[in-house]
């Protein structure tokens, strides 16, 4: 008999739990953003939240935030509510230690955000924030900007979002030089001349590249007297764009031929025939993005 019961028992419990959809008190509350219902923040039917953002502004116009860029964003800000909010006002900062100069501090005027409508700061093609993103900025870093938000009849919301930093699109490599000058003027490098070079570089990435430099040495032991040391300015360099370098404020080109020299050096007398002179490219741009290249030259 004692079986029978259990069995009886059993299949009672069974039977209740089955049901638990129709048993109001055992229902959890649903939180899921996803489905865009869940009304838990809402006061006086009104339910602001961060909605997207699109870059309005970066240094290098491809749309993506980067390291040692200033970025100016536009924010869209969602009111999930049943009723129109009324004067809102979002106040935007950041604690991250790779943004500096957010602006602006003070709380924005978005206006009024009917019930399910989303709003731009003034349109959507124009910013509502300014800031500045380190150039020591890791990839991928996730830079976070909090929200607060107020209406007018004193509601107030907390929100937040990440805006993602990314490597540069760039990328800067050697691409050509040529002969400026050499002492006989047959345009080949000869043991015992002085010769000046031009060299141009190319940018084989997706990105522009902003205010390229690039220093250049070598190690042969065949060569004295290379200079410049210092930094040569190439200017931008455009996605898949060459450039020669740059000469005090023009761009060192004239009908896209380079007519100054970028490095000059003299070859030792005792340089034996074919030897290659390793020529080392350091180069960097705006956002201390940096590149290594190299080429070499032949004594003839
Ligand atoms: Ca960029
Ligand atoms: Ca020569």
């Amino acid at each position: 008999m004692n079986t029978l019961k259990n069995i009886v028992y059993v299949m009672l419990c069974s039977l209740l739990f089955a049901g638990c959809d129709d048993v109001e008190f055992l229902n959890l509350k649903r939180d899921n953003p996803l489905d865009e219902k869940n009304n838990a923040n809402m006061k006086d039917g009104v339910a602001l939240k961060f909605d997207s953002y699109n870059v309005y502004s970066d240094n290098n116009d491809d749309g993506i935030i980067n390291k040692g860029e200033t970025i100016k964003l536009n924010i869209c800000i969602k009111n999930n509510g049943t009723s129109t909010a009324e004067s809102v006002k979002v106040n935007f900062s950041t604690t991250s230690q790779y943004i500096s100069n957010l602006t602006p501090t003070t709380a924005i005027n978005y206006g009024d955000i009917a019930a399910g409508s989303v709003k731009w700061y003034q349109y959507e093609s124009y910013y509502v924030i300014q800031f500045s993103v380190s150039n020591s900025t890791p990839a991928n870093t996730k830079i976070p900007i909090s929200l607060s938000i107020t209406d007018g009849n004193g509601n107030s919301f907390n929100d937040s979002f990440d805006v993602p930093v990314s490597a540069t699109g760039a990328n800067v490599i050697y691409n050509s030089f040529n002969v400026y000058s050499d002492n006989n003027s047959d345009g080949i490098i000869n043991k015992g001349e002085s010769v000046r070079l031009n060299v141009s570089l190319k940018n084989t990435g997706t990105s522009m590249a902003k205010a390229v430099k690039a220093t250049f040495s070598t190690t042969s032991s065949y060569v004295s007297g290379f200079t410049p040391t210092s930094q040569v300015n190439y200017g931008d360099i455009t996605a898949y764009g060459v450039k020669w370098a740059d000469y005090q404020g023009n761009n060192g080109t004239y009908e896209g031929y380079a007519y100054y020299y970028t490095v000059k050096f003299t070859v030792s007398s005792s340089t034996p025939t074919n030897t290659q002179i390793p020529i080392s490219i350091s180069i960097v741009d705006e956002s201390n993005n940096t590149w290594s290249a190299s080429f070499s030259v032949t004594v003839e």
